[in-house]
């Protein structure tokens, strides 16, 4: 009876994926950005449960295009995705939900590419109720949650003897400067067999006005997402940030191709970091840089795949050329 229940596979099991370098926590990220000037935070803290929440609701708003897009990119290029890279093992980077995914596995079942899932992300409770509702509703399905930072862990995934299809999509690259992304895709590759893919998504240069809108919705739950960092500090920190002290600004900068997300302080005012046994003096107009979201040219995406020694097998665009999805190979 004991040996019959031990050897059930377990249903909430994650691979821990050990990160190859010293990961900041919040306290050290604090330290280093929030003290410093100009002030800055990583946009990985915005994802508290809240944070979560309404990152989601961002994603229904009429103004942010990009998950609209990337889905009806999926949606329509599955079968040739899976097609192009006959995969054995779909990994993807910072997967969250799952949701989008569900499109390639999709594919997989029609194309009866019998393929894993190796879903890997920092969020562990995200990571189970995905595997859950996938194995529900794929049955043939072999779903190997993986736990940690992808940006740190690559160098110690899971050995895996087959062809990998990586997918990071929901141009997450864009949060990185297009310095970092070039370099995660260099580490991508060194972790990658000849063979593997890379699905990319990424979001396009476009109007000014679009983008704006993008990160100015109407009803105002971008600006609720940039504020919820100063609740995540306040809980985590000890801080005593009164959000009401600040406002949301999101602007499109034209020359480094990127949104810019701050939080700016409307007053003077002082701030306590009690974890951090120091206090803080904001001035009036004092921005705090929340998220960068770095906007790709074309040639510039195909560029930087190149550069790393990855060839570009497919390049969907959505209309007019708003968001890319890229499949490139390691040779
Ligand atoms: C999840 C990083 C792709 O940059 O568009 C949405 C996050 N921030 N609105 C993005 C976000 C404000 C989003 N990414």
């Amino acid at each position: 009876m004991r040996q019959a229940r031990a050897a059930a596979p377990r249903q909430d099991y994650c691979v821990p994926v050990a990160p190859v370098r010293h990961v900041p926590d919040l306290a050290g990220d604090a330290r280093s950005g929030l003290l410093a000037a100009p002030r800055s935070l990583p946009p990985k803290y915005f994802y508290d449960d809240s944070g979560s929440r309404l990152f989601e609701q961002i994603c229904a708003t009429p103004e942010y295009y990009l998950t609209r897009l990337e889905l009806a990119l999926l949606q329509g290029h599955a079968a040739d995705i899976i097609g192009a890279s006959s995969p054995e093992r779909i990994l993807e980077l910072g997967s969250g939900s799952s949701r989008k995914t569900r499109t390639l596995l999709d594919a997989c079942a029609a194309l009866q590419c019998r393929c894993l899932y190796a879903p890997f992300d920092i969020c562990e409770s995200a990571l189970i109720e995905a595997a859950g509702e996938l194995r529900a509703e794929f049955h043939w399905l072999q779903v190997t949650p993986l736990l940690g930072d992808y940006q740190a862990g690559l160098d110690n995934l899971p050995a895996f003897d087959g062809r990998t299809l990586f997918a990071w999509l929901g141009s997450t690259i864009g949060n990185l400067t297009r310095g970092q992304a070039a370099q995660f895709l260099g580490d991508l590759h060194g972790c990658m067999q000849s063979g593997d893919c890379l699905l990319l998504g990424a979001d396009r240069v476009k109007d000014r006005e679009v983008l704006h809108a993008a990160y100015n919705d109407g009803a105002g739950i971008t600006a609720r997402f940039n504020l919820n960092l100063l609740q995540v500090l306040n809980r985590e920190l000890g801080a005593d940030f009164i959000p009401a002290r600040f406002a949301h600004e999101a602007v499109f900068n034209e020359d480094l191709g990127r949104i810019e997300m701050y939080l700016v302080s409307l007053a003077d005012h002082a701030v306590t970091l009690h974890r951090l046994n120091t206090s803080i003096r904001l001035v009036r107009g004092e921005r705090i840089l929340t998220e960068l979201s770095c906007k790709y040219r074309r040639e510039e995406l195909e560029e930087m795949l190149a550069a790393c020694g990855l060839s570009i097998v497919r390049h969907f665009e959505a209309p007019g050329a708003w968001y890319s999805l890229l499949l490139a190979a390691k040779p």
